[in-house]
C-alpha cells in the first residue's frame, strides 16, 4: 500500500490523561522512498512478534536471528479545530529503542532507550485543519550506548505502549517533563502516627511572563473522605518551572501488602486564571526496612517476600502487549501466591505496575544494565544509562508498590571493560533522585566484593539444581552468601529449572543437561520442591524471586522441546499451562484456599508399569484412588508433597484420583487419566522422545 494511498488515521479511545493514538501506518522501509510500502497497524506494536521467537540468534549478539533496524509510523492527527485555544502534546509509553518524532516532516524530539516513556510539544507546530502528520522513525538496532547490548531476551522493536495525544491550557501541570506526567510523589518517615507527604509539581506556563497561580493538594481516603487539604500560591516563570508542596498525613491507615493494599487518593490541581490541570493518584503509605540477619519488613511487620521474576514478552505478540496481557500475568501469579515481582531486566509497563500498588504486590524494578557495558568509559554510554536510571525513578517512584532500584544484572559476567565506576555513579544518582528507596545489584560472582559492596543491598542469582550442582546447594549458597556480607541485606534474585510440559520422566533423580533438548517437566518440580525447602528454613535473605514466572523468548537458546525459548517458566510462553511446579508453590504459599494438585497428568502414555502417584496439597487429610481402589501408604516427601508408594497400573486406562478434606470438611478432588502401554517408547515421556 502506497503512503499515498493510505494513511492511519488517529483515534479514539479517551484515556485519562487524553486520546490514545491507535491507528497508524508502519514500513520498514525508508520512508522517504515513494515506492515504502506501508501497512495498518495497532499500537501497542511490535515488529518482532514472531521472528524473535523462533531463535536461530547467535549468543555473541552478531547475528540477532530477528530484524533489529528502522521502522517507521505514521498517523494523521485530528483537526485542530477541536484544540482550539489549547496546547497539544504528544506522548510515548516506549519505543524501542531508538526514536525520533518528527510532524510534517520536521523534526521535533528523540529519545533513546527502550523502556521509558518520553513526549515533546506540537502546540505552535501544527498547521491548521485535518493535514497534519506525525511520524515516529523507530529502530532497535545494537546501539552500543543505548544498553542493554547482552542478556538471553531479545530486544524487541517497535513502538509498544500506548501513544497520547494530551490536551492542556496555557499554563499547565506539565504533561511531558522527563517523560513523566508533571508530578513527583515522595513519602518517608511513615508510621502509624504521620506519613511526611511530598508533592513536587513540574508547571510549564506559555505566558510570556509566566504568570501567577495556585497548587492545590487534596488526600481522600479510600471512601472517598477528605483528610487533608493544602493550597499554595506560586508565581510562575515562563517554560517549566518545579514547585514543591510539604505536608503530613496525621494517623495513615497503612499499606500492608497483599494483607491490607489500602490507598488513598490525591488530587493535584493547579489554577491559572481559567487555567487548570486535575490529576489523581493513588498512593499507598507504607514504610519498608532490610535487616542483614532479619530480613524484610513492611511497616515494621516482618514479611516474607515470596517472589517471582518476570519478562514483559507474550508468545505472539512479543513486548506488545495491552491492559488484558498484564491483567493475565499479574492473575496467574497472585493465583500462585507470590507476593512481590522483580520486574526484570528493565522498566517495566506502569499499566502493570499500578495493578500492584492496588493488589499489594512488593516491587523490584529495575534498568537494562545486563551483563556488560561494552565500553563503560565512553561518555555516550555513561549519559545514557544515566539517563535511563533518572526516567525509571522520575516516572515510576510514584509507585507505592516499588520498594528498590535495581541497579544492574550479572555485571562482569561478559564484561570487556570495567563497568564498577559507572556503576558507582549510577548507585549515587540513584540516592539522589530517590533519597527514600534502597538500591540493588543482582550478581552471579558474589566472591567479587568490589562489585557487591556497591549498592545498600546484594542479591544472588543461583541455579543449583540447574547449571551446576544439586537443588541441596541453596542452603549453603545463601549462607554463604549472608557469611561473606554479614552487614548487608542479601536476596536471591533468581534461582530454578527449565521444564517443557511435552517432555516427562517421572523417575527423574537429576539434573538433565541444562543446553539439552531434555527438560522434563518433574525436574523442575523435584527442584523447586527441594530449593524452596532451603529457602523456607532461613532468615536471612530479605526476600527470593524465583526465575522465572513465564517462559520468555531467547533467541540464542536451542534447549527443551523447541529452539528460541527459555523455558524456566512456571507458566508456558502463552499463559495457558501452568506446569507442576506452579501447583507446588501454590500448595505451599497459599493458605487462604484450600490447595490440591495432582502431578504428572501430562506423563502418559506411560511404560512404567509402577508409578508412585504424588500430588500437592495444602490439607491434612487426602486420600489416594487408583482405579477407583484407595491406595494405602500416602505420605508426606516433600513441604506439602505426597506421594504413595509405587503402585501397579494395568495395561490400558487408568483412573487416578485424589480426594482431600479441608478444615470445613469440603471435599476437593482432582484426578487424571493414565495409559499403561508396556510398549510405548521412552520413559514416561507422552508423545516426545528424548
Ligand atoms: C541469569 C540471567 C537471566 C537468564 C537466566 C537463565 O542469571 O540473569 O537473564 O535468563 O540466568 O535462565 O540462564
Amino acid at each position: 500500500m502506497k503512503w499515498s494511498l493510505f494513511i492511519g488515521s488517529f483515534l479514539t479511545a479517551l484515556a485519562a490523561q487524553g486520546m490514545t493514538l491507535s491507528n497508524w501506518i508502519f514500513t520498514k522501509t525508508s520512508p522517504d522512498d515513494p515506492q515504502a510500502e506501508w501497512k495498518q497497524v495497532t499500537v501497542p506494536h511490535c515488529w518482532n512478534a514472531q521472528d524473535a521467537q523462533k531463535g536461530g540468534g547467535k549468543e555473541n549478539n552478531k547475528d540477532f536471528g530477528y530484524y533489529r533496524g528502522p521502522g517507521t509510523y505514521r498517523i494523521k492527527l485530528p483537526d485542530t479545530a477541536r484544540f482550539d485555544g489549547k496546547r497539544v502534546f504528544v506522548r510515548f509509553g516506549a519505543v524501542s529503542n531508538f526514536a525520533e518524532v518528527y510532524l510534517n516532516g520536521e523534526k521535533l524530539a528523540e529519545h533513546k532507550g527502550a523502556f521509558t516513556s518520553f513526549g515533546t510539544e506540537l502546540t505552535g507546530k501544527l498547521k491548521p485543519g485535518a493535514g497534519n502528520v506525525l511520524e515516529v522513525r523507530a529502530d532497535n538496532s545494537l546501539r552500543r550506548e543505548i544498553l542493554p547490548i547482552s542478556g538471553d531476551f531479545p530486544v524487541y522493536g517497535g513502538m509498544y505502549r500506548n501513544v497520547e495525544l494530551i490536551e492542556r491550557d496555557p499554563v499547565c501541570i506539565s504533561p511531558i517533563a522527563n517523560g513523566t506526567d508533571g508530578v513527583r510523589i515522595t513519602q518517608h518517615n511513615v508510621s502509624n502516627e504521620s506519613a511526611d507527604l511530598g508533592v513536587s509539581v513540574t508547571v510549564d506556563s506559555a505566558l510570556p511572563d509566566g504568570g501567577e497561580g495556585t497548587l492545590e493538594i487534596a488526600l481522600y481516603d479510600a471512601q472517598g473522605k477528605s483528610i487533608l487539604k493544602a493550597s499554595k500560591p506560586i508565581r510562575l516563570t515562563p517554560g517549566e518551572s518545579e514547585h514543591q508542596v510539604d505536608m503530613t498525613v496525621p494517623s495513615p491507615h497503612l499499606w500492608q501488602g497483599r494483607e491490607d493494599p489500602y490507598l488513598y487518593k490525591l488530587d493535584v490541581r493547579l489554577s491559572s486564571g481559567d487555567n487548570s490541570t486535575l490529576l489523581s493518584y493513588p498512593i499507598g503509605f507504607r514504610s519498608v526496612s532490610f535487616d542483614p540477619d532479619k530480613g524484610f519488613s513492611l511497616n515494621g511487620k516482618a514479611l516474607k517476600i515470596k517472589g517471582v521474576c518476570r519478562h514483559q514478552d507474550w508468545e505472539g505478540k512479543g513486548w506488545a502487549l495491552t491492559e488484558k496481557e498484564h491483567r493475565r500475568d499479574l492473575d496467574l501469579i497472585l493465583e500462585m501466591g507470590a507476593n512481590a515481582i522483580r520486574l526484570a531486566h528493565y522498566p517495566h509497563d506502569p499499566k502493570l505496575i499500578a495493578m500492584c500498588d492496588a493488589e499489594g504486590v512488593i516491587l523490584w524494578e529495575e534498568i537494562p544494565f545486563v551483563d556488560s557495558v561494552g565500553k563503560p568509559k565512553d561518555p555516550a554510554v555513561e549519559e545514557t544509562t544515566k539517563q535511563q536510571l533518572m526516567e525509571m525513578i522520575r516516572q515510576l517512584g510514584n509507585h507505592s508498590s516499588i520498594v528498590v532500584w535495581g541497579l544492574s544484572n550479572e555485571l562482569l559476567h561478559r564484561s570487556t571493560d570495567d563497568p564498577l565506576p559507572l556503576l558507582r555513579e549510577l548507585n549515587a544518582l540513584a540516592h539522589k533522585e530517590d533519597p527514600y528507596r534502597k538500591t540493588v545489584v543482582a550478581v552471579n560472582r558474589p566472591g567479587n566484593k568490589d562489585l557487591c559492596s556497591i549498592a545498600d543491598l546484594l542479591a544472588l542469582n543461583t541455579y543449583p539444581g540447574w547449571y551446576g550442582g544439586g537443588p541441596e546447594g541453596m542452603g549453603g549458597a545463601i549462607d554463604s552468601l549472608h557469611k561473606s556480607y554479614p552487614n548487608t541485606p542479601v536476596a536471591i534474585s533468581e534461582y530454578g529449572s527449565g521444564a517443557s510440559i511435552k517432555h516427562h520422566d517421572r523417575n527423574i533423580s537429576k539434573a538433565p543437561k541444562a543446553g539439552g533438548k531434555w527438560h522434563p517437566e518433574e525436574w523442575q518440580s523435584r527442584s523447586h520442591e527441594i530449593l524452596w525447602d532451603k529457602i523456607a528454613s532461613r532468615e536471612t535473605t530479605w526476600g527470593t524471586f524465583l526465575w522465572n514466572m513465564f517462559d520468555f523468548a531467547s533467541v540464542w537458546r536451542d534447549e527443551g522441546d523447541r529452539p528460541g525459548i527459555n523455558d524456566k517458566g512456571l507458566v508456558t510462553f502463552d499463559r495457558k499451562v501452568p506446569k507442576d511446579a506452579f501447583y507446588f508453590y501454590k500448595a505451599n504459599w497459599r493458605d487462604d484456599i484450600p490447595v490440591l494438585h495432582l502431578q504428572e497428568k501430562r506423563a502418559t502414555p506411560t511404560s512404567d508399569e509402577k508409578v508412585a502417584i504424588r500430588f500437592y496439597s495444602n490439607m491434612k487429610n487426602n486420600k489416594v484412588f487408583l482405579n477407583e481402589k484407595e491406595v494405602p501408604g500416602v505420605s508426606s516427601y516433600c513441604r506439602n508433597g505426597f506421594a504413595t508408594p509405587p503402585v501397579a497400573l494395568k495395561r490400558g486406562r487408568n483412573v487416578v484420583k485424589v480426594i482431600s478434606k479441608d478444615d470445613k470438611g469440603q471435599l476437593h478432588r482432582d484426578e487424571a487419566e493414565w495409559i499403561y502401554q508396556p510398549d510405548s517408547k521412552g520413559n514416561n515421556d507422552g508423545d516426545v522422545k528424548k
